[in-house]
Formats: structure tokens, C-alpha cells, sequence
């Protein structure tokens, strides 16, 4: 393969045959293994910690508590959001399954055995369970340890024209409101979360591997917490089995781990089981919203007033750019062209585990492409006007891009009243809604549920995205050898996404070379350039273009050279794929492969060309890309158990250029089942006192291949007019249009009973409970 197209994963020759090297893969000489002491407590106050008995174990090596980590000023770390977190408790215990104490012992169940020696006195304090109370003046202060804290209050935020809005609504005909629950799910990857630390402490060089969305920004992070320099932090992450937001934050145990190699002298591994991660790491959603769409009685969509509460757990520990706190949640007003609109989000503390991360959406637009969505098919039943009519009464028209919406974003380009019309012939949408009329008088209950979204991905610009106060921009070096094989280096991390074959296609399309000759190295902080990393489908719009960028500029370099080589004008150069040749005389010319060698060999080249080929690019995107897409899901509910049948569920998407359609439709076919999931069963769910009731995969349900249908895609291209491949993110996006169309299909299903809303996920129970008009009880 020479470019863009179709072609197997070049990652998976080492997948398939099981040779990946994952962290726990990772083995070193005199490694020792670690385990985490957790509070069993949602809430409480620590009196006392005696680790006599766990020291004295014969295979343990070494045991830390808060107290020794505050004597290094390790006891508490930084978070992703201008808050700080607790590495071990030193005062109180917040939610249950927070790092007490860290053990190092010889292997992993002496490890695990000397926990249960460890022996903690916990006074308990009453939970904050309900967000919605944590503002109440009689709750406990989760976080006293913030000098002068006395409330639960984290942020309020707000975003759009607060008046204009109201005076939109005030003139409405109709207006739609509802309260609705994005509830709190999890991005449980295969592979949980782990790092092997190892300090030297004769070179003051500490390696970390570690299952790492981003390992520039863990470097410096660990830098900034460790006070190690950071030119002597060397951060590996090796293949990582999926990472869907989870691995983007530092957890304490990373940083437990690095304090462990340090006092033992040896390099320790930590790797957490399927309940740590799941009660413990980094959660999504969990927002509390309430939406109003006004419009005219003919359907003419006005404005949109939004109220959120986010629950953020017991930290602030959110993973989104600095000044947004809500994360891009202010994309609300979706697809459509509204004249306003106002969002306000209040953020607080509650006793859960702390997180808050962009599970596959961009920073918080799945909440917001999710309530949109629904008030707009709740607008349709009050107006008795069909969802698709509706739609294309309001969707933007490509004559509007580029589009400034309401609250302020600039949607790149797209045609969306055609995509909504290919999912609708594609579904066969006529024939469907005939058929549920038919059905429906035989007492059969068939949905057609409809969402029309748009992702904003790839953050930056840097000016106004920045993690932790680093700008969102990321880079890409590209070196081709004397032989003409190319090394690509880039910034970001691929967790499954198979960035190997498509960055390696990148370079191939550019350079005319073919894929196999490109080697792309990642995930290795002394190998590859600065950048923020995976996540918010960014390697593609940013280290994608940075590539691109890095590609032409040896692409120009190789014209210099072929220049010097064949002696004549560099004007005189005409490109083909792979070769420069004299305009007019192709046969006389250079293959890139020619031009690389004379590159690096006895030619004279030409003033201000260094030698050897490489080119690099640090890459500053100028907006966000803006993918869209149109899906409609068609379910079937059992009124007597409230089971819902995922029966066809069509995805038009458009993403601008498709590097490789095969990796796209893969991302695409993941992002539907985790909709599937959200929308039906996925829900970390606590109970009164603050105990995770999510605790393992027996309790948290994800979606399998029996939950979800045969996938129909079919696609649109609308390049991206500022990304140089036209290219836009695909990773996230149908994690974040699919919820939407799953719960209106059930909606719609259920509309001749009488329902009109049910939150996610819509179980058996919660369905059955909807159609009985009774409240769902936990
Ligand atoms: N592509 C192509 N074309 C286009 C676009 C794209 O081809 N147009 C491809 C690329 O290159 C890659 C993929 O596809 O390979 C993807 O991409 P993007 O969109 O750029 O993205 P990224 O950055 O790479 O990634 C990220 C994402 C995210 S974000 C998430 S969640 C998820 C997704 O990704 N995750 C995951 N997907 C996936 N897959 C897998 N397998 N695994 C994982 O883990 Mo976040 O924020 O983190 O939450």
C-alpha cells in the first residue's frame, strides 16, 4: 500500500499471535511487585495505621503510608484540573476504594497477603452520596483539607447569552423541557491500568513504563510531583489494551510505585485487578442536566437553555483543557441552527471516586450531543411533527459552513440534511414507520430512534487548549534513512486505534513510498517528540497533520537535494509519487530512495540544505475538526419484561478524508456498542452509603456480541477545509451520537403507553418501571 485505503493492521501480526508486550508483560531483573491498601469507607477519618505486622511479612520489602509520603511532600499530587489528590490518605478516607497504604513485596500475593496485616482504625463520617444534595447547608465538607473550605462547591460555568435566550423563550409558541441523568458509567478497558517504576540511583534516571494515553504529559507531570528532573524521567508506554479516557490521568499508585523503587532500590510493578479499576480509576459522565428547547408552532427550533450539575467525586480530577472546566459541553446546540442558547454547569464534590474523564467524547459532548438529541425528539412528539421532518426543518446547511453556533464554536464544514437522508434510505425509513403501524395494532412495540450528531476533536488550537497549563499541540519527526526506509516518530500513543498502519500511510501517501518502509515508533519519551496525546480523537487532526506537515517538508528537502544531484533548478522539479524528475524529460529524475542516499552521501549540496532527509513539525492546529454523522437505531421492546432488542442500527458518519476506511469502520463499529451499553446497561451505581455497587464485570454490564446487531454504515467525505489531509477524528464519535438514537428508538417504541422520558440505562426494570409509571428504585 502506497496511500489511503483499505490495508490489514500492521499492528496485528504481533496481536494476533499474542506477542504484544503489555506493562504486566514487562519483566526486570530483581523486579519487585506491589499491591494497594483501600478504604473500605466512602467517608471517614483516619486515627490510626500500624503496618508492624505487614513489615514484619518475610517476603515484604518495603511499606508506605501517607505519613512517610508527606515526609518527601509526596502525600498529595496534583490533579488534571487545578485540584489536588490524596496519593495515601493521610487525614480522611473520600470514597471508598482510596489508596490507604502501598506495599512492596517479592511477589504479587505476598504483596496481596500483607494487606490484610495492615491495621487501619477509621472513625466513619456520613457520605455524600447525591450530588444533588451536595450543596445542601447540614452535609459534611468532603474536602476540609482545602484551607477555608466549607461547602462541597467546586465551579460554576457558563457559556452562550443568557438574556438573549431568555428573550427567545419568552416569545416561544412551544417549549420542551426535561430532566435528564447522564449517569455515571466507566471506560473499563480490556488491559486495567499499571506502571513498572525503576529508579537508578547511581544516574538519577527513572524509567516508568506505563499504560498511558500520554506519555509526554506523564513525564512532566511526574516531573513536576516527583521533583526528579524531567530529562531524567524516561516514560514507556508499550502496547496498550485500550484506553477510552482511562488512562490519560497519573493515579496514585504510579506515584507509589516510583517512592517504592526509590526506597527499595529496585524496580517495582504495580498493576491493578478489574475491581481497582472499576470502583477506583478515573469514572465518566455523571451529569445531572436539565434542558429547555423553545420554538415556533411550526417547528422552527429558537433557543436552548441548559442547567447542569456535575458530579465530579471526591477530587477534581476532570481531564479537559483549563478553561473549560465543563469540558467542550458548551457544543450543546448540536447540529441544528439556533439563535441562541445558555448553558450553566456547577460542578461538586460528592464521596466517589474522582474522575470525570472524556470516555471516547471529546471533553463532554457526548452529554451534550445526548441532551440535545432528546429534546429535540421530545419537541417532535409535542408538536406531533415527525423526527426526521423536524431535523431538516433545523439542521444546518452546507451553505452555512464555516458556522459560528450559538455558545461560539466554528463547525468546520459538512453536508448534514445529506446524511440525514442517507441513514433514512439506507434504514428504508418509509417502509419502517408502515410497519410500525401495523405492529403496534397487533400490541408490538418496534422504535425508530433517530440522533443526528457533531463531534468537535482535536484539540487544540493552543492558545485557547491547554492541559495543565501545556498548550495542545503535538509533533512528528520523520527521518528517512540512507537506504530510503523512513522512521516516523510521533507524540501520540495508539491504544487499538492502529496507528502504526494509518501514520504509516500518512508518510506513504505523502512520499510516495510504500507502508511497509515506514516504521512508526510511539509511546516512548526519549524516542519520539513532545506532545499532549491520545485522547479526544486528536492523533489524527493534530500529530495526523503534524505528520503530513513533516512529510512535505522532506518531500521539499528531497526536491534540494535531487536538484544538487541531477544539476538543475529545483524549479525545474516536478513531483510524482515516490520520484522527483526534470519537467518535460521524466525519465531523467531521482527516486526518493536515490535522493535519500545522495542525502547522506559525497554530493554537494546545495547552500542551507544540511544533509541527510528528515523534516519535522510541531503542529498548532487552527480549529478543531468537526466530524458529524446520522444514525438511527430500530429496537423492539417486550412491554411484559421491559427487554429491549437492538434489532438494525444504521450509522451514516463523515470524517473528511478516511485514511483507512477498515480502521475507521473498526472505530466506528467500537463506538456503537459502547452506545449500545450506555443506553442499555452500563451504570456504576452506589448505594446510601456511599458503596460501589459497580464493582466487577458481573455488576457492571457491558455490552458483548449477543447485545448488539449486524452493523449498516454508510459514509460521506466532506474534507476538513484547514486539516492539510482534509481529515477529521473518527475515534469517539459514534460512542457519541449512538446513546441518543438507542434511547429515542426505545422512546419511540414506548410512546403509545405513555412514555415520554426514562434515563439511561434503560434496563429491563427501568423500562418495565417506565411503562408502569413507577419510580425506578435502585
Ligand atoms: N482515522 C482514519 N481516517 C480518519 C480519521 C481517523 O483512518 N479520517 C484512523 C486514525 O488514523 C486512527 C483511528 O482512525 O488510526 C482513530 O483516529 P482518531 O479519530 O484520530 O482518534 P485517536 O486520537 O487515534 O484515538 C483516540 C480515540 C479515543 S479518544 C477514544 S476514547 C477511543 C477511540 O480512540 N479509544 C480507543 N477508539 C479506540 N479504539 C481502540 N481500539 N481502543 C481505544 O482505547 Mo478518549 O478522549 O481517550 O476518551
Amino acid at each position: 500500500m502506497t496511500g489511503f485505503g483499505r490495508m490489514p493492521r500492521k499492528e496485528d501480526a504481533r496481536f494476533v499471535r499474542g506477542r504484544g508486550t503489555f506493562v504486566d508483560d514487562v519483566r526486570l531483573p530483581g523486579m519487585l511487585h506491589s499491591a494497594v491498601l483501600r478504604s473500605p469507607y466512602a467517608h471517614a477519618r483516619i486515627t490510626s495505621i500500624d503496618t508492624t505486622a505487614a513489615e514484619a511479612h518475610p517476603k515484604v520489602r518495603a511499606v508506605l503510608t501517607g505519613a512517610d509520603l508527606e515526609e518527601r511532600g509526596l502525600a498529595w499530587m496534583p490533579t488534571l484540573s487545578h485540584d489536588r489528590q490524596a496519593v495515601l490518605a493521610t487525614d480522611k478516607v473520600r470514597y471508598q476504594g482510596q489508596e490507604v497504604a502501598f506495599v512492596v513485596a517479592e511477589d504479587r500475593y505476598s504483596a496481596r497477603d500483607a494487606l490484610a496485616l495492615i491495621d487501619v482504625d477509621y472513625e466513619p463520617l456520613d457520605p455524600v452520596v447525591d450530588a444533588r444534595t451536595a450543596l445542601d447547608a447540614d452535609v459534611p465538607v468532603i474536602r476540609d483539607d482545602l484551607e477555608g473550605k466549607r461547602d462541597n462547591h467546586i465551579f460554576d460555568w457558563e457559556a452562550g447569552d443568557a438574556s438573549a435566550t431568555d428573550l427567545l423563550f419568552e416569545s416561544a409558541d412551544v417549549v420542551v423541557a426535561q430532566d435528564m441523568l447522564y449517569p455515571r458509567v466507566h471506560p473499563a478497558p480490556l488491559e486495567t491500568c499499571g506502571v513498572v517504576a525503576d529508579h537508578d540511583a547511581v544516574t538519577g534516571k527513572l524509567t516508568v513504563w506505563a499504560t498511558s494515553q500520554a506519555p509526554h504529559a506523564h513525564r512532566t507531570l511526574l516531573a513536576l510531583v516527583t521533583g526528579i528532573a524531567e530529562h531524567r524521567i524516561r516514560v514507556i508506554s508499550p502496547d496498550v489494551g485500550g484506553g477510552f479516557g482511562n488512562k490519560v490521568p497519573i493515579y496514585p499508585a504510579y506515584v507509589c510505585a516510583v517512592v517504592g523503587s526509590m526506597v527499595t532500590g529496585a524496580p517495582v510493578k504495580w498493576v491493578e485487578d478489574r475491581s481497582e479499576n472499576l470502583m477506583t480509576t478515573a469514572f465518566a459522565r455523571d451529569y445531572h442536566m436539565r434542558g429547555e428547547l423553545a420554538s415556533t408552532s411550526d417547528g422552527t427550533m429558537l433557543a436552548l437553555r441548559v442547567r447542569v450539575l456535575a458530579d465530579h467525586g471526591a477530587f477534581n480530577c476532570t481531564a479537559q483543557p483549563s478553561k473549560y472546566p465543563a469540558g467542550f459541553f458548551h457544543v450543546v446546540t448540536g447540529s441544528y441552527d439556533l439563535r441562541a442558547a445558555y448553558c450553566a454547569v456547577t460542578g461538586v464534590f460528592t464521596n466517589k471516586a474522582p474522575g470525570g474523564v472524556a470516555y471516547a467524547c471529546s471533553f463532554r459532548i457526548a452529554e451534550a450531543s445526548f441532551l440535545i438529541e432528546r429534546l429535540v425528539d421530545l419537541l417532535a412528539g409535542e408538536l406531533g411533527v415527525d423526527p426526521a421532518e423536524l431535523r431538516f426543518r433545523n439542521l444546518l446547511t452546507s451553505e452555512q459552513f464555516p458556522y459560528v453556533c450559538a455558545t461560539g464554536w466554528e463547525y468546520d464544514s459538512g453536508d448534514y440534511p445529506k446524511a440525514l437522508q442517507l441513514a433514512l434510505d439506507t434504514v428504508g425509513y418509509t417502509e419502517l414507520r408502515a410497519e410500525q403501524e401495523r405492529r403496534r395494532a397487533d400490541d408490538e412495540y418496534l422504535g425508530i430512534g433517530i440522533s443526528f450528531f457533531t463531534e468537535a476533536v482535536g484539540a487544540g488550537p493552543r492558545k485557547h487548549m491547554d492541559i495543565v497549563g501545556f498548550g495542545m499541540a503535538d509533533g512528528a519527526e520523520l527521518r528517512l534513512h540512507p537506504t530510503g526506509k523512513a522512521v516516523l516518530r510521533i507524540s501520540v500513543q495508539t491504544q487499538g486505534q492502529g496507528h502504526e498502519t494509518t501514520f504509516a500511510q500518512i508518510v506513504a501517501h505523502e512520499l510516495g513510498i510504500h507502508t511497509d518502509d515506514v516504521e512508526v515508533v510511539h509511546g516512548d519519551t526519549d524516542n519520539t517528540p513532545f506532545g499532549l496525546g491520545t485522547y479526544g480523537s486528536r492523533s489524527t487532526p493534530v500529530s495526523g497533520a503534524a505528520t503530513s506537515v513533516a512529510a512535505q517538508r522532506v518531500r521539499e528537502k528531497a526536491r534540494l537535494i535531487a536538484s544538487a544531484l541531477l544539476e538543475v533548478d529545483p524549479d525545474d522539479l516536478e513531483w510524482t509519487p515516490g520520484r522527483w524528475s526534470v519537467r518535460g524529460a521524466p525519465d531523467s529524475g531521482a527516486s526518493l530512495k536515490e535522493i535519500a542516499r545522495a542525502a547522506h552521501g559525497d554530493v554537494d549540496l546545495p547552500d542551507g540544505v544540511d544533509g541527510h532527509l528528515d523534516g519535522s513539525c510541531v503542529y498548532n492546529p487552527p480549529n478543531l475538526t468537526f466530524p458529524y454523522g446520522a444514525y438511527i437505531c430500530v429496537v423492539e421492546v417486550d412491554p411484559g419484561t421491559g427487554q429491549v432488542k437492538v434489532r438494525r442500527f444504521v450509522a451514516v458518519d463523515d470524517c473528511g478524508v478516511r485514511i483507512n476506511p477498515s480502521i475507521v469502520e473498526g472505530q466506528i463499529h467500537g463506538g456503537l456498542a459502547d452506545g449500545i451499553g450506555m443506553a442499555l446497561m452500563e451504570l456504576m451505581a452506589f448505594d446510601t452509603d456511599g458503596n460501589c455497587l459497580g464493582g466487577s464485570f458481573m455488576d457492571y454490564l457491558v455490552p458483548t456480541a449477543v447485545d448488539v446487531p449486524p452493523w449498516e454504515l454508510a459514509e460521506l467525505v466532506t474534507p476538513s477545509p484547514h486539516h492539510p489531509l482534509g481529515a477529521k477524528g473518527i475515534g469517539e464519535c459514534a460512542t457519541v451520537g449512538s446513546p441518543a438514537a438507542v434511547v429515542n428508538a426505545v422512546m419511540d417504541a414506548l410512546a403509545p403507553l405513555g412514555v415520554r422520558h426514562a434515563d439511561m440505562p434503560l434496563t429491563p426494570a427501568a423500562v418495565w418501571c417506565a411503562i408502569q409509571g413507577r419510580p425506578l428504585r435502585a
